[in-house]
């Protein structure tokens, strides 16, 4: 029995084998699989795989979530499908987890990377929980294995930060003795275990077999379609360049509808009567951009970029634009309370939503929190209500438990999110519950102007501000 130079027991690694192996092992049910970081990310990665076929252990930090886990519980709630996978698959033995590392690493043929990879408050990439997981994972690492980094990186990172970590925790030599490969995930929050078995996946790894049998993993576990890249640098790109086109797009939407409220035009009637051309992809104005992906995702391609002393102008512009329109949300709202005689001081202002995108319990970085803090320096009185949240503190302020309770005498009422609740709402019975003389911004355009004007509302949206 060959011993690892980690001085681990090990038998011959899924790398030394072929795609065909691998299937054959997945298949037998003798495939494992560590999955380090059991976040949004994390967690349904685990499920999918443990449904497909693979033992897998999850590895958090929190204790709250191994211990959920392992006992079939999942608090992703707004994630369909996934507290039915991790139950059923706890239940069948596939998918447990664990606090330490070494309980998991050792004896898997996988070792996939979920951690987080925010930015900093000077937008620099804080790399921290990816490199440390790089450290546990090269000391546990058995020969043979393969690392699949999931977490978004900056190009490069893998091969100039991860892949030196490896080599030097363990001892081996990546190609040779341990695999090492870029797969970003590409799910949409909200609707992520649908995702995992529908979008492609984008793998580039150091060498050609690694990618071959990573490709094979990901085709014969979660039975989607793969995109080769050529390396890891490659494989990063494709995943920055995919969310900086949106983050581009919704700028230059935010920056149409700033432009078209100057001009007295309903930014949203341009936008949805463009979508009718076959190349354009709509995208819409609001209150900003938020969440753990796109307000973050630029820095790391400004940030390698600027290393080579190209600065990537316009994703930093649109980074800028997407920033400012929370503070734009504000002026509308004191715009509007002046058309009602009233100022923001001393205004009850109830704000609908507070997720940073639809259906979602998550507030970071969401747009909607600068909103609450300002409009709260400026005096105003902040009532909040969001369907995720009923009840819950939230920005230091108690969410009511239904929308009549937050608007109740209401001055203004602000849509932060559009939340399905939002897109239906009984604007007849909203005026009746607000006070006599009020205020309506709707940041997410999901109410339709005229009527909210029909109802004595003073309405502002964002990219509507003509009635
Ligand atoms: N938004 C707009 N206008 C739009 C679309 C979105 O203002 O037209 C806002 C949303 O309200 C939200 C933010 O942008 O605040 C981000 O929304 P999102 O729908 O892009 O959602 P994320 O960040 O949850 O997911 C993105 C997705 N990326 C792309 O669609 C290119 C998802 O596929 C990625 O997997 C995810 O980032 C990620 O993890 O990187």
């Amino acid at each position: 029995m060959e011993r690892s130079k980690t001085g681990m027991n090990s038998e011959r690694g899924i790398l030394m084998g072929s795609a065909r192996d691998l299937k054959k092992k997945l298949k037998s049910g003798d495939l494992k699989l560590a999955v380090i970081g059991l976040g949004r990310i994390g967690l349904p990665t685990a499920a999918v795989f443990a449904e497909g076929g693979a033992t897998v252990v999850g590895v958090d930090v929190r204790a709250s979530v191994v211990n959920d886990t392992n006992s079939g519980k999942c608090a992703l709630v707004d994630e369909p499908g996934l507290p039915e996978l991790v139950r059923q698959n706890v239940e069948r033995g596939r998918l447990r987890a664990t606090l330490d590392p070494v309980k998991a690493i050792p004896s898997s043929d996988f070792v996939i990377i979920c951690v987080p990879t925010p930015v900093d408050q000077t937008k620099s990439p804080n790399y921290s929980a990816v490199t440390a997981a790089s450290q546990t994972t090269g000391e546990s690492i058995r020969r043979g294995s393969v690392v699949i980094v999931e977490s978004t990186i900056g190009p490069g990172i893998a091969e100039e930060v991860i892949l030196p970590i490896l080599e030097e925790k363990s001892g081996m030599k990546v190609g040779v003795d341990f695999g090492l490969a870029s797969c970003p995930e590409r799910s949409d929050p909200g609707n992520i275990v649908a995702n995992m078995g529908s979008v492609p996946r984008i793998v580039g790894s150091m060498d050609q077999k690694c990618t071959e049998l990573v490709a094979a993993l990901y085709e014969s576990a979660l039975g989607v379609k793969v995109i080769k890249a050529s390396n890891p640098k490659t494989a990063n790109a494709i995943k920055l360049t995919e969310n900086l086109f949106r983050d581009v797009n919704i700028a230059l939407a935010n920056e149409f509808a700033l432009l078209f409220e100057e001009f007295g035009i309903d930014a949203i009637e341009v936008i949805e009567a463009c979508a009718t051309k076959y190349n354009f992809m709509p995208h819409y104005p609001g209150v900003g951009v938020g969440g753990p992906c796109l307000p973050s995702n630029s820095y790391y391609l400004i940030v390698e970029g600027m290393k080579t002393g190209y600065i990537p102008n316009l994703i930093r512009m649109a980074r800028e634009i997407n920033d400012r329109m929370p503070d734009h949300v504000v002026e509308l709202v004191s715009e509007a309370l002046n058309d009602v005689g009233k100022t923001v001081r001393g205004s009850k202002i109830a704000i609908l939503g507070v997720s940073y995108k639809p259906g979602v319990k998550d507030i970071q970085l969401t747009p909607v929190e600068r909103v609450v803090s300002r409009l709260s320096a400026m005096g105003a009185s902040i009532s909040l209500y969001d369907p995720m949240f009923k009840g819950e503190k939230v920005f230091g302020h108690q969410v009511g438990r239904s929308l009549e309770e937050a608007s109740k005498a209401a001055d203004c009422i602000v849509i932060g999110t559009a939340h399905e609740e939002f897109k239906t709402l009984d604007l007849d019975r909203l005026a009746r519950l607000a006070s006599k003389k009020a205020a309506f911004v709707d940041a997410r355009n999901v109410a339709n102007p005229k009527e909210a004007a029909r109802r004595g509302f003073a309405y502002r949206g964002v990219g509507r501000k003509f009635v």
